[in-house]
């Protein structure tokens, strides 16, 4: 696909948010405070946000507008912000010509709220709506996406950004939200590829794009001034693809992964991985001069490409800042009780050039080539997809271990629904909190995590054509 210049739009991911606009839309958020509408007591009146179809200009001028899902019909969906410990309370109604829901990445929600079609609740019907209601506990970087379908609805673009905002603002100069995607359009039209089932991308990597955008702009470009210290937001919402990331003309720290602060900020030194679903947030520093541009630089086959350029157009100061203050701890971080964790063992397997020769399909025994047949490629512990049984029945505040050995020839990005977990590394040691683990092929890594969190809680491959294809189980915590 050509790359002719594109003018940059503005959309509502794009907006600059200073620390003193935030800090007077606090002020006049506490100041109306004092002053409760009439009637606030009754029924609360739910914001609507609709997922219907719309059509956004993705590929250069020169092609067709690409037909969409979105949020309200819109790409990027918008951009959710709430104060940490804020009830976040959206009616969606579903305006698509198929079942859907919603579910809050990395959000320590409730059961109920978690949207996964078929385990917490029903796919709400095309026509009908539902009320998601709950509090939000953890200031950070998550995400919003369809859980119902998800390797055609996230790819269609049913996805937004959801920033819970720390109580101070941390010492930041402008605050970005950058998703990243990738999309598979045919190079004629600009349309989607409408083969969401396609038997490649299940047994393989899966879903992969053609067209890499930022904010679903190919040429995303902000301008900035040299020593203007940025939050940026990075969100994978690809369906499979791994962003592999680095910095130049900027100085910068990693400070949270999925949502969850460091202990101290990790300068960054060298490539930023992330897997699908996975977030960071960096703060950065715009060290290249005036008149030059730094870039986010998006690292593939030994080639670096701009994934969103940041124009010097001015200078805000010359002194080199001082490292950034931390950001604040979220509640109930740490993971206890590693040695009497329950343990608990999984093994990934199946795909092309895997190890898999029968797994259990519906409660029947398949071959792998019967699993082909049904466009049915992976398995967890011997079992295609959800069981009837959860992976483990887990008591509340019990801790456990979770051993995972990934025996295919490709990497997951193992995400766990409504908890997050850490990593236990060798030497007893612990990794950041977070909620997806990306594991390449031939790995065997284990997470730990407390089950506070009361439900069934789905655990799988964030990439969403294995999920569809068999990579799918469940924890239950009561
Ligand atoms: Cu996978």
């Amino acid at each position: 696909m050509c790359e002719p210049k594109l003018a940059r739009t503005t959309n509502e991911n794009e907006m600059t948010h200073t620390r003193r606009a935030f800090i007077q839309s606090g002020l006049a958020m506490s100041a109306l405070s004092f002053f409760p509408k009439a009637g606030s007591a009754a029924t609360p009146e739910f914001q609507v946000m609709t997922a219907q179809s719309g059509a956004v200009q993705l590929a250069p001028p020169d092609y067709p507008k690409t037909e969409i899902w979105g949020y309200d019909g819109k790409f990027p969906g918008p951009v959710i912000r709430v104060r940490q410990g804020a009830r976040l309370q959206r009616r969606l109604v579903n305006k698509l010509p198929q079942a859907t829901s919603l579910h809050w990445h990395g959000v320590r929600i409730s059961n109920a709220m978690d949207g996964v079609a078929g385990l917490t609740q029903d796919a709400i019907p095309t026509g009908e709506t539902f009320d998601y209601d709950f509090a939000v506990p953890d200031a950070g970087t998550f995400w919003f996406h369809a859980h119902n379908r998800s390797v055609e609805q996230v790819a269609r673009g049913l996805y937004g950004a959801l920033i819970v905002e720390e109580p101070i603002a941390p010492d930041v100069d402008r605050d970005e939200v950058l998703i990243l995607d990738d999309w598979l359009l045919n190079p004629e039209t600009a349309q989607l590829d409408p083969d969401f089932e396609a038997v490649h991308d299940r047994s393989h990597a899966g879903r992969r794009g053609n067209f890499v955008a930022t904010n679903g702009s190919f040429n995303s470009t902000l301008n900035v001034s040299q020593g203007e210290r940025m939050r940026l937001r990075l969100i994978n919402a690809a369906n499979a693809r791994i962003f592999v990331l680095g910095l130049s003309g900027l100085k910068g720290w990693v400070m949270a992964f999925d949502g969850m602060p460091l202990v101290t900020p990790s300068e960054i030194s060298e490539p930023i991985i992330l897997g699908p679903g996975q977030r960071a947030d960096l703060f950065v520093d715009v060290i290249a001069d005036e008149g030059e541009s730094a870039h986010l630089v998006r690292l593939e086959d030994g080639q670096g490409f701009a994934q969103t350029e940041f124009r010097v157009t001015g200078t805000l100061a010359s002194a080199v800042r001082d490292v950034p203050q931390v950001l604040p701890p979220n509640p109930n971080m740490d993971v206890p009780g590693l040695e009497q964790a329950r343990r608990i063992r999984l093994n990934m397997e199946g795909g092309a050039m895997g190890n898999l020769d029968a797994a259990i399909l519906e409660g029947e025994r398949k071959t792998f080539r019967q699993l082909v047949d049904a466009n049915q490629f992976w398995a967890f512990n011997g079992t295609v997809g959800m069981t009837e049984k959860p992976l483990a029945s887990l008591s509340r505040g019990e801790t456990a271990r979770v051993e995972i050995y990934n025996d295919t020839s490709f990497p997951h990005a193992m995400h766990l629904h409504g908890m997050h977990f850490r990593e236990v590394l060798e030497g007893g040691e612990v990794g950041p909190l977070r909620d997806t683990l990306l594991m390449f092929g031939g790995e065997t890594r284990e997470i730990a995590f407390v089950a506070d969190n009361p439900g069934k809680w789905l655990f799988h491959c964030h990439m969403l054509s294995h999920a569809a294809s068999g990579m799918m189980t469940w924890l239950e915590v009561a």
